[in-house]
């Protein structure tokens, strides 16, 4: 039994998650599930990212104290992944006693080993990315400095600050990024970026006058920790570094960070420093996808673009419609341009013309002419080579992190079941008994690997169809007998 440890980044809580984020959360979720499923010790953490200047603006404008907002909106968070059967072992906020504790501890131990300095600092920098701007990095909109990304002004801040020496990291970056970043071209997407602009020692302070609401510097109070600093530190946390050390070098020892690609550099070449600054190892993996776009513009709240999560529940008829369709899309690679149009397709073609009507149609053939009783047979071998192509490739898959991959492997045996019952014509046979154990076969082998992307139709069908969900990895069966009790309507087309 191996251990598997998987993060999301934690999200600002300064508005509710939309379906880019789900897309991220539901994937490190499939991922959870399906090493849980093969018996490894896992741990799934995901939560909010509660400091600094933006939140702190938001709390203002609202009338509110952070604390306040921050604990309204982590429980919003909360509802959000339920409705999406997302299950995380923790939620971690960074307001949590024991993350404010780890920052301050690291903190100390990167100046005890001559990490942190006090200098000035001065630059353009952009609240809604909590990030400075140089020259050549931001747009020049009417003479004046604007984010690239959100095109707002940025604004002008000179102040005292704590640096942290990124600088002295370099050859250990070269060294332990190409090796440690999945896909790899994200890997030399970085190394490029430090090849043409180099390292700089990095701000990790806040004077207090100006962002208030953070973690104050344990050995000087006027200053707060940068937000960054104090969120990637979360990881560490949610092991456990400070509470338990075994667990926590067990589990660091195979944690695999899952991000978007907005957050690459914060996750690679500021990560891997500070936790080699703490004299840890740089994380297993750091696994990166690209963005859901929509009309053309990354989806989010300043672009006005976003597609709620409730609505794609709604459409999408509960949590395993809405994590299929994000699933089934997922790319690491390219940014995905998605629209109701597209997850209708994907919904209809996979969900309800495939899996089922699959399911209805083997139930409703078992009930019809077994009486619902389908004896232990061979499994026809059109159908055995089928499933077991599929499980091998799904195997493949997911042990590569692709999970759209995966499950349309799963997919295309269910199409060859389809195919086969249009072929064989068991409805004009007396006992077609070989016909429907070998398609009840096929289902139940398809509803342990699909599992971890629809737990809930997956658990339908076992419990219609007489069986019990078992590892995804585990193939065909000649020894069973099935009680087949209903056929059911597992997923209504939708309609356009
Ligand atoms: O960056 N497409 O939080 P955040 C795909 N607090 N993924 C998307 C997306 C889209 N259109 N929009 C958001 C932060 N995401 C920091 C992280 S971690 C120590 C601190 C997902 O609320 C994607 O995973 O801005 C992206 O990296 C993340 O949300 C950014 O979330």
């Amino acid at each position: 039994m191996g251990v598997f440890y998987v993060t999301t980044p934690i999200y600002y809580p300064n508005a509710p998650p939309h379906i880019g984020h789900a897309y991220t959360t539901v994937y490190a979720d499939v991922l959870a599930r399906y090493h849980r499923l093969l018996g490894d010790e896992t741990f799934y953490l995901t939560g909010t990212d509660e400091h600094g200047l933006k939140l702190q603006r938001v709390a203002e404008r609202a009338g509110k104290n952070p604390k306040e907002l921050v604990d309204e909106m982590a429980l919003v968070y909360k509802r959000y992944w339920a409705q999406l059967d997302i299950s995380y072992d923790r939620f971690i906020r960074t307001t949590d006693p024991d993350h404010e504790e780890l920052v301050r501890w690291a903190l100390r131990e990167m100046r005890s080993r001559g990490y942190i300095y006090k200098g000035r600092y001065s630059g353009w920098y952009c609240v809604d990315c909590e990030k400075f701007y140089s020259e050549g990095e931001y747009v020049v909109v009417e003479g004046k400095p604007h984010c690239p990304i959100h095109r707002k002004p940025l604004e002008w801040v000179e102040e005292e600050t704590y640096y942290f020496k990124l600088s002295v990291f370099e050859q250990h970056l070269r060294k332990t990024i190409p090796e440690r970043v999945y896909p790899d071209y994200y890997a030399r997407e970085v190394l490029g970026k430090l090849d043409k602009e180099g390292l700089r020692d990095i701000s990790i302070s806040r004077p207090r006058s100006r962002v208030w609401w953070g973690i104050p510097i344990p050995w000087d109070p006027e200053h707060t920790t940068y937000v960054w600093f104090d969120a990637l530190l979360n990881y560490l946390t949610g092991a456990g570094l400070l509470s338990d050390r075994g667990r926590f070098e067990r589990l660091w020892s195979n944690v695999h960070h899952v991000i978007g690609k907005d957050i690459l550099w914060f996750h690679t070449v500021i990560w891997f420093s500070m936790l080699e600054a703490l004299d840890i190892s740089p994380p297993r993996r750091v696994i990166v996808h690209g963005f859901l776009i929509n009309r053309g513009l990354k989806m989010g709240k300043s672009a006005g673009n976003v597609i709620a999560i409730e609505d794609l529940v709604e459409r999408y008829q509960g949590s395993d419609g809405a994590r299929y369709v994000l699933m089934r899309v997922f790319n690491p690679g390219k940014d995905v341009d998605i629209s109701f149009e597209l997850f209708d397709s994907i919904y209809n073609s996979d969900l309800a013309d495939n899996l089922g009507n699959l399911v209805r149609r083997v139930s409703t053939l078992a009930l019809r002419k077994l009486g619902g009783l389908v004896e232990a047979s061979g499994v026809d071998g059109r159908i055995e080579r089928a499933v077991e192509r599929a499980l091998e490739e799904y195997a493949s898959h997911m042990e590569s992190f692709d999970v759209s991959n995966a499950i349309q492997s799963v997919m295309a045996a269910l199409r060859e079941a389809n195919a086969y019952i249009n072929e064989t014509r068991p409805w004009e046979k007396a006992r077609p008994s070989e016909e429907l154990y070998s398609l009840l076969e096929a289902i139940r082998a398809a509803a342990n690997a699909l599992q971890v992307v629809i737990p809930r139709a997956a658990a339908r069908t076992a419990a219609a169809l007489g069986f019990e969900l078992d590892r995804p990895d585990r193939g065909l069966d000649s020894q069973r007998v099935y009680k087949v009790r209903e056929s059911p309507i597992l997923f209504k087309k939708v309609r356009g």
